[in-house]
């Protein structure tokens, strides 16, 4: 069998038998695929469904919630409750942590999740996706105690999305390199489509909301500008600009063929930090791009070694090409 041909189950096995995954993992990650492929059912039946609109509540974050955000969401938590060491869920939707287990051990695990990363893009039927992140606790913790569960992205152990575009694909780290799998209608399985991504040094490609240009801070604006200035500015070549609302088409994209993606804090999201959130979006996606050999920052600090404050704490991110990601850097830092 070649590598191509290689289901999702396979895939794990393998790492299974060679030690590098537990069972238990396995058994949470196929859960966790099993998640995904139902949600993309069911966004793929929005229309008929009527899902597509706004479910009338809003999250922790003040965002309208979508229908589809509250299904995604009960998908994410039936699925990964499967796993007895699942300790804790943390979900974008959900308030407070869920808390699964009374008293969770050291080899438990907690799954933080972005169940429906950009819906705002499901009434135009743009690609949208989950994102997940899983840390496995050392210790003991405390489950009367929210705080419990802020731990620094670097001790994740596996990181992943999947993304609802033209096909359904799962992409994934343990922490050996990155790897994707799209989903196959015939036979319901993934296989291994996207073997070993990586992400090279260098890109002439950007992903920015560029309508917030009057709310940046003069790095950002520094560094746009110098791309937008093409081949009579400072980097003597042409840029391209792409940006699709949805932070797991962006880096999918980059993940495939490069570039760097950008959502700064700004004048219009400094009181809360930023706009994407720390342990759902930005660092299961700063695992996924550094495990493809790119970076992740904030302009000044490494994504991965923020000590999260709160469960639903954002960050200004910067990702991808690790060059352009040290290039936008060197403009905080001048
Ligand atoms: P969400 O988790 O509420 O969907 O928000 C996250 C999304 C990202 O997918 C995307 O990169 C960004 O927000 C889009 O923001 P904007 O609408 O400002 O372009
Ligand atoms: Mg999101």
């Amino acid at each position: 069998m070649s590598d191509t041909q290689m289901t999702f189950r396979q895939f794990l096995l393998k790492d299974y038998r060679t030690g590098g995954l537990d069972k238990d993992l396995v058994f949470l990650l196929e859960d966790i695929a099993t998640a995904c492929r139902i949600i993309s059912n069911h966004v793929r039946d929005g229309a008929f469904k009527e899902t597509l609109g706004v479910a009338g509540s809003t999250n922790i974050q003040g965002e309208d919630q979508k229908q589809l955000d509250v299904i995604a969401n009960d998908e994410f938590v039936e699925h990964c409750s499967n796993c007895s060491r699942v300790a804790a869920l943390v979900s974008e939707e959900v308030d407070e942590v869920d808390w699964l287990k009374d008293k969770p051990v050291a080899g438990d695990y907690i799954v933080y999740f972005d169940p429906l990363d950009g819906s705002s893009n499901l009434g135009v039927n743009l690609s949208v996706g989950s994102i997940f992140s899983i840390v496995q606790i050392k210790e003991a913790i405390d489950a009367t105690d929210d705080s419990s569960v802020l731990i620094a992205g670097s001790e994740q152990i596996c990181a992943g999305y999947s993304i609802y575009g033209p096909s359904t694909a799962l992409v994934i780290t343990t922490g050996h390199g990155v790897n994707g799998f799209t989903h196959q209608q015939g036979t319901g399985e993934f296989r291994l489509t996207y073997r070993d991504m990586t992400i090279p040094a260098t890109t002439k490609e950007f992903a920015i909301n560029a309508s917030r240009y009057r709310l940046w801070d003069a790095p950002i604006r520094a560094y746009f500008d110098e791309c937008i200035a093409g081949v009579e500015g400072s980097r003597g070549e042409n840029s391209n600009m792409r940006w699709t609302a949805s932070m797991v088409a962006d880096i999918h994209r980059i993940l495939v063929r490069g570039g760097v993606f950008l959502y700064p804090e700004d004048e219009g999201n400094r009181a809360t930090g930023g706009k994407l959130r720390l342990m759902y979006e930005a660092n299961p996606m700063g695992m996924l791009v550094e495990q493809a050999g790119g970076a992740a920052s904030t302009g000044t600090q490494r994504i991965m070694d923020i000590q999260p404050t709160s469960h639903h704490q954002r960050v200004p991110v910067i990702m991808g090409s690790k060059d352009e990601v040290a290039r936008i850097d060197a403009f905080h830092n001048a």
